[in-house]
């Protein structure tokens, strides 16, 4: 990686020492100090209050055995783990994610970048994330369950409506984030509805909170391009992933009159020149839990299926990678750029390698970090803790409205910040800066915890 300034490379060495083997931890703060060092140069109260090496080191770090049988009777057993990052601006808030890569450095970059993105929504959210390493994939609905309720079995002390409120991520979607309210409401006797987010409607979800992590992006997106004038009509666009975030850009993509060409799962993508069914994948990925080939095959000819190569092979206007960290590389990125690709916004946390970004930035194709783009989801949670607190629920209308507005502010957030500090038109450096002072000044504020 290259050298970071003097006082930030000094931090950074700490980050390394202390914790050792989590390169995604070390990714993750990398790519945020990078963006620090015009900020401590013009606030040295900062420094003198070592802020930055207070918000590396996480307020608490829980890690936890959940046992569980599977349906064959066999005692299985797993890691949970959740990460209260910083609860400056609020309690820690972020999702959990199951999936058999989860390990300390997964969750701690997560969290990491959650702090950021949260400051960024306006609401008075903190950063926190947890999960486990978990398989969900081929196991029943009541594995699952049996799963979730003894995740939350342990997990209940930890949470709370004023202490920190867990969500969904990769691999836990409405069905497990039932089964995890359920059973903290069995434990603790008490209907909190505002412990956990991404609730069914039925029992105190928000409205358009399954819709806004991937409706954000293309917000966001529509953003960047009303910035120059232009608009989704007519665009090619390619969406990595077929999961929460992924479907939802898809849909409004093709509400804003862009076509989604291509999108993709961890088998394989489906390239699908007349526009992607949302129908038809909502149906495989939802309900039968199936790969993109049932897609192919139930589409018919006007699907192609890969199961060699990346997604990022097919030309396009706009790319939306919405699956995991590090999926898409320098190479990838040449081929992106060389395509034509014009926008690239991340609705995944980190799905861009830090070479990519560069190649990307270098080769004129505008950037949008996942902290900023992909952060609806987290603000639509802020928005139904808001309705839990006050009984109250929304409409779509209401609620997609205020969505748009905070993906709004966000985009103008980001740009007047990087034009502040001396680097125009730079998204990340921006929502760092911007993500970080919000922080910072509440750390100054609260004093040395
Ligand atoms: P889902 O579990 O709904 O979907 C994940 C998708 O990505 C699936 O299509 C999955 O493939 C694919 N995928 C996941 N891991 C891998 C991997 N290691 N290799 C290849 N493909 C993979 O998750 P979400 O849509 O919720 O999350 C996607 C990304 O968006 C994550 O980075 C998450 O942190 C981020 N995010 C999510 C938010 C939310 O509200 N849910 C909010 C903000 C960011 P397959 O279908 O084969 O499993
Ligand atoms: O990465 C994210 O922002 C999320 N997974 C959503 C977190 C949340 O609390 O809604």
């Amino acid at each position: 990686m290259p050298s970071l300034g003097e006082k930030m490379q000094d931090i950074y060495d700490e980050v390394l020492w202390r914790n050792p083997g989590e390169q995604e931890f070390h990714q993750a703060v990398h790519e945020v100090l990078d963006s620090l060092g015009p900020v401590m140069a013009k606030h040295p109260s900062y420094t003198d209050a070592a802020v930055v090496t207070r918000l590396c080191e996480p307020e608490r770090q829980i890690i936890f055995r959940v046992p569980w049988v599977d349906d064959a009777g066999t005692v299985r057993i797993n890691r949970g783990f959740r990460v209260e990052f910083n609860s400056a601006l609020g309690p820690y808030k972020g999702g959990l994610r199951f999936h058999p890569s989860v390990y300390l450095g997964v969750v701690k970059f997560l969290g990491f970048e959650q702090i950021f993105k949260n400051a960024l929504t306006g609401m008075p959210i903190g950063g926190g994330k947890g999960g486990s390493d978990f398989d969900p994939k081929g196991r029943s609905d009541a594995e699952v369950m049996r799963f979730c309720q003894s995740f939350m079995t342990e997990l209940y002390r930890h949470i709370g409506e004023y202490t920190d409120v867990p969500a969904g991520d990769i691999g836990v979607g409405g069905r497990e984030i039932g089964y995890l309210f359920g059973q903290y409401k069995r434990i603790t006797n008490r209907y909190e509805s505002g412990i956990l987010t991404g609730k069914g409607h039925s029992f105190g979800g928000s409205q358009v909170r399954t819709e806004a992590t991937g409706y954000g992006v293309v917000f966001f997106v529509d953003e960047m391009l009303h910035a120059n004038g232009d608009s989704f009509d007519g665009k090619r666009v390619v969406v990595s992933g077929s999961g929460n975030v992924a479907r939802y850009a898809i849909e409004k993509v093709h509400a804003l009159g862009g076509t989604v060409v291509a999108c993709s799962d961890s088998t394989g993508y489906v390239v699908d020149e007349k526009g992607i069914d949302l129908a038809l994948l909502n149906e495989v990925k939802e309900v039968r839990r199936g790969t993109l080939a049932e897609y192919a095959g139930l589409r018919g000819a006007d699907a192609r299926l890969a199961t060699s190569g990346n997604v990022w092979q097919v030309p396009c206007d706009i790319a939306l990678p919405s699956a995991t960290q590090n999926e898409l590389d320098a190479e990838d990125a040449t081929v992106l750029a060389r395509n034509g690709c014009r926008i690239l916004a991340e609705g995944a946390n980190m799905p861009v390698t830090p070479d990519a970004v560069k190649l990307l930035t270098t080769a004129g194709v505008a950037f949008a970090p996942g902290k900023a783009a992909n952060a609806g989801g987290v603000a639509t949670s802020a928005l139904e803790m808001q309705q839990n607190a006050s009984r109250d629920s929304w409409s779509f209308e209401h609620t997609e409205r205020r969505l748009g507005e905070i993906m709004r502010g966000i985009h103008d957030r980001c740009l007047e910040t990087a034009e502040e500090y001396g680097v125009p038109g730079n998204y990340s450096a921006g929502a760092n800066i911007a993500g970080f002072i919000q922080v910072a000044d509440a750390m100054l504020a609260l004093g040395v915890i």
